[in-house]
């Protein structure tokens, strides 16, 4: 199987940090790394691995393709069911898919179109804004602020266990530093972070 990935950018690292908690070697993979700035990911033969041009996506060595970074770890999941990082039953499946989709909906992609709109870093494919950049950015930290408040009661995000929406948040919260957009002085949000960064798959 091969894994078409990029170093910086944070989809492909909920994969990698996904993986490592798994215990699957990135070794065992073929990896080819895109540069996203220069274009790597808009070229048709890429499109026809994902017609939506983003990373990460897994190659199957019958060639087809699956894109999406939660689809990707879905079936990983599937393969690899322990450690568990998406639920074990009806209710905590859907509960760390609720929590997940948070940190998709109100952290990554803010953080993402901040990074986008703030930098004008993919100029060269959309339209640049950068007040909605900075709006989006206020909207990252205000989820900060959330954070904080909900981790004074929680261990991780989606309770007492660490799942992907733990490595989400992380992957979001890494990447926004980028742009200087950093959790601060938030005590509880600190110190998840510090459990979740010191666990070896976050140098992923
Ligand atoms: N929803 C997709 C997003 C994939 C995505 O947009 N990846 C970014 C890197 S984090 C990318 O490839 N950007 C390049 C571009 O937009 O041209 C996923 O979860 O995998």
């Amino acid at each position: 199987m091969k894994i078409y990935e990029t170093r910086q950018a944070p989809n492909p690292r909920r994969l990698r940090i996904f993986l490592a908690e798994k215990g699957i070697d990135l070794a065992d993979f073929e990896i080819e790394q895109l540069d996203l700035a220069a274009g790597d990911n808009l070229s048709e033969t890429f499109k026809t691995k994902n017609p939506m041009g983003g990373v990460p996506v897994l190659e199957f060595d019958d060639g087809h393709c699956l894109s999406e970074s939660m689809a990707i770890c879905r079936y990983f999941e599937a393969t690899h069911p322990d450690p568990p990082l998406m639920g074990d039953s009806a209710e905590s499946q859907a509960m760390i898919e609720m929590w997940n989709r948070r940190m998709e909906l109100h952290l990554l992609l803010p953080v993402a179109m901040a990074f986008r709109h703030t930098t004008g870093h993919f100029s060269d494919r959309e339209a640049v804004f950068p007040d909605y950049g900075a709006d989006r950015a206020k909207t990252a930290t205000k989820m900060f602020d959330f954070l904080d408040r909900h981790l004074a009661d929680e261990s991780h995000i989606a309770g007492d266990d660490y799942t992907v929406a733990d490595i989400t948040a992380l992957a979001a919260i890494d990447f926004a530093r980028v742009i200087d957009l950093r959790i601060g002085d938030r005590p509880h949000l600190a110190a998840w972070y510090e459990r979740v960064s010191a666990r070896p798959s976050a140098k992923a």
